[in-house]
């Protein structure tokens, strides 16, 4: 099973999968966009999101950094007028300067994160989408802005005229994440941002393809519950960008790629416009407050996968 995943949502239904799946049985391509440089540290947010999550340490309030973590660091640094808008915890710092310090020696962000992810003892893998610089810039009423600025820095206060991704055209999916996607049974497409946090996955050279090859099952799970993302910016950016805020924007967006796709009860109503020949609809409980809904989502995904 390969699942596609940005930020906080899509690592809930990632760890609702390795709770049912045999580690080997799981593969999470995880989108390394939203990544920036910041007090000199390379930072990867949703790779940290992923790989806290899944390793059971994520701060459960958030769904990023790691629980219980200490905040001195970042007291001491705006004590001293530093930059402590982005919430760095203190055992969370250790990962971003460990990161960096092998980044700069040389060593591959998919490498890193094999051994990062294997220090914290999760099971599955976890694969950063390409090893080449992407980033994804939120065009706004106020110019350009880099993700962590336009979502952290500014709480997502400028209007959204459009976003691109920079760097994206000159990057290419690592070899790794080519050969899982070559040899997955089934694609789930977790319930992340489509547009800044699955898109830039799908966008790297052959992806798309990749994805959509051997008429196996494609499942997207949907961000959209009743109008409103769970997490995040996505559907202020899509009422922005004059998308209809709904689970009918998330399916028409991934028309022609997915097999299949899972709305919330909220939106059961939504499901004869979605459903098609060739595209199949679940309609469950979505929300995943616990463990034991991620556990459970994911169980009722697979088996709408399996089901094909
Ligand atoms: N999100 C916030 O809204 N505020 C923060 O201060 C913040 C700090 C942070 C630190 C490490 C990390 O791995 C993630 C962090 N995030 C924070 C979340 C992050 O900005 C978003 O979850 C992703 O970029 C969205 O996909």
């Amino acid at each position: 099973m390969v699942a596609l995943a940005g930020g906080v949502g899509g690592a809930k239904l990632a760890h609702g999968l390795a709770q049912i799946l045999e580690p080997e049985q799981l593969t999470v391509v995880v989108n390394t966009a939203d990544d920036f440089q910041h007090l000199g540290l390379a930072i990867s947010p949703d790779l940290d999101t992923v790989m806290y999550t899944l390793a059971g340490i994520a701060n459960p309030e958030t769904g990023w950094g790691i629980r219980g973590d200490t905040f001195e660091f970042l007291g001491a640094l705006g004590r001293l007028g530093g930059e402590a808008w982005f919430r760095l915890g203190d055992r969370d710092l250790a990962t971003h300067v460990e990161r960096s310090r092998r980044l700069w020696a040389g060593e591959s962000l998919t490498q890193i994160t094999r051994e990062l992810s294997r220090s914290l003892g999760v099971g599955p893998t976890i694969l950063p989408m390409t090893d080449e610089w992407v980033r994804t810039i939120v065009e706004t009423d106020e110019g350009d802005l880099e993700f962590q600025d336009y979502f952290v820095r500014r709480h997502c206060e400028p209007r959204v005229t459009g976003f691109h991704f920079k760097g994206l055209d000159d990057a290419n999916p690592t070899r790794e994440v080519m050969n899982v996607l070559e040899a997955a049974d089934a694609i789930i497409i977790c319930p992340s941002n489509p547009f800044v946090s699955v898109d830039p996955i799908l966008n790297l050279a052959g992806v798309r393809d990749g994805v959509g090859r051997g008429g196996r099952p494609v499942v997207a799970v949907s961000p959209i519950v009743g109008g409103q993302a769970i997490k995040g910016p996505a559907a202020k950016m899509l009422a922005e960008l004059d998308y209809s805020v709904s689970a009918l924007a998330v399916a028409e967006h991934y028309r022609g790629l997915i097999t299949g796709f899972v709305l919330d009860n909220v939106d059961a109503a939504l499901a004869p416009e979605i459903e098609s020949g060739d595209l199949r609809v679940l309609v469950t409980d979505t929300v995943m407050k616990s463990d034991a809904d991620r556990a459970r989502l994911a169980r009722e995904v697979v088996d709408f996968v399996t089901a094909g």
